[in-house]
């Protein structure tokens, strides 16, 4: 193609992302914006996956049946949603099994939320409220992004992220409400949480390598600092409500702004727990290559399967 060809190509594009049209994966594409979406649609993906595995942890101890069905179809939604986003990478022309490569190489990026420890049944309150919390406000916007298989998987995410939410905060509320211990056990579960789910929505904008372009595609509708701090004025009063302190002193009501000030994060525990030396990454890491090991037997007997099956169809054709 030459040059004026691309060109015109490009202008085209970007007009249509100017009137907000959908693209599809049939349709072109500047190289770029592929790579661009195969890169946060395969995180994201990946961060569906590796999530499973902190509240994988507590499903034979929940603490009674109606909460283990909770959490256990919490679990199922989230391998629901990394299906979703895999499928939809897919249809920009990179295989699953490149994408599995990726994450169980270490090559591609995950949610630095997931390299945290689940040390107590509270975990799961603060990971349903504050982290699916936090997905939400990250991912509502997503549903309006430009790229439509990415988008219309995000209608059904939001959906049951919604159920995600209320299902952890409940469980916080409860807590809450019960004994001084349990109470605690809460509080201890928010301050363990509460600046690893700020800093999940990604560095300060300034920091951000990728927000100005994608913000131009309509890839991010809304840039890193402003869903933080959407997210900080919608959990403080909830958890006022329930009686709990957020851990951080430096936040105060902005009367002006009419929004919350907060306090800084710390950048360098985000930065490293994202290169790989959080307390949990060798862990997650090594539980999704040895799943994928185990499970090569199920794939290998349900290839065979669908290739006796198609024979079988062949042969009743002929
Ligand atoms: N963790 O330029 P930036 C869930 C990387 S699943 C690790 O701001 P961008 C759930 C970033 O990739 C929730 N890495 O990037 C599941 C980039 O590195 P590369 C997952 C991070 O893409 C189970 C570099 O830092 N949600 O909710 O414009 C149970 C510079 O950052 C992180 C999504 O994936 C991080 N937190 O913005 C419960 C949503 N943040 O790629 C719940 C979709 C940044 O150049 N993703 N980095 O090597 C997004 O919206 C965006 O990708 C982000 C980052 C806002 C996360």
């Amino acid at each position: 193609m030459s040059e004026k060809e691309v060109k015109n190509l490009e202008e085209i594009f970007d007009a249509r992302i100017a009137r907000d049209e959908k693209i599809e994966p049939k349709d072109w594409m500047p190289e770029k914006y592929r790579q661009t979406h195969i890169r946060q649609i395969s995180q994201h993906a990946h961060s569906e996956i590796v999530g499973m595995l902190p509240e994988g942890n507590w499903i034979t101890r929940a603490p009674s049946l109606k909460r283990k069905v909770a959490l256990l179809a919490k679990i199922q939604d989230e391998a629901g949603h990394g299906l979703y986003l895999y499928s939809a990478c897919e249809t920009l022309g990179v295989s699953r099994e490149e994408l599995y490569e990726q994450l169980h190489s270490g090559k591609a990026k995950y949610s630095s939320i997931f390299n945290y420890p689940t040390l107590t049944w509270a975990d799961m309150g603060a990971i349903g409220w504050l982290v699916d919390g936090a997905a939400i406000i990250n991912q509502v916007p997503l549903c309006s992004t430009s790229f439509g298989p990415y988008a219309r998987a995000m209608v059904r995410v939001c959906k049951e992220e919604s159920f995600h939410q209320r299902q952890g905060f409940q469980i916080m509320m409860t807590l809450a409400e019960g004994t001084l211990e349990q109470k605690e056990m809460a509080q201890d579960a928010l301050n363990r949480w509460w600046w690893p789910a700020l800093m999940m929505l990604g560095p300060l904008d300034a920091e951000s390598v990728h927000t100005e372009q994608s913000m131009k595609w309509k890839l991010k509708r809304k840039s890193n600092d402003d869903l933080r701090q959407q997210f900080v004025d919608q959990t403080v009063p909830q958890a006022e409500m329930i009686g709990l302190t957020i851990p951080d002193p430096d936040l105060k009501w902005n009367e002006e702004k009419q929004s919350y000030d907060f306090g800084e994060m710390n950048w360098d525990e985000f930065w490293q727990v994202v290169k790989g030396h959080g307390p949990c990454n060798k862990e997650r890491i090594s539980a999704r290559v040895n799943a994928w090991e185990k499970g090569k037997w199920v794939r290998d007997a349900a290839m065979a399967y669908a290739e006796k099956q198609a024979n079988k169809e062949v042969k009743q054709a002929i």
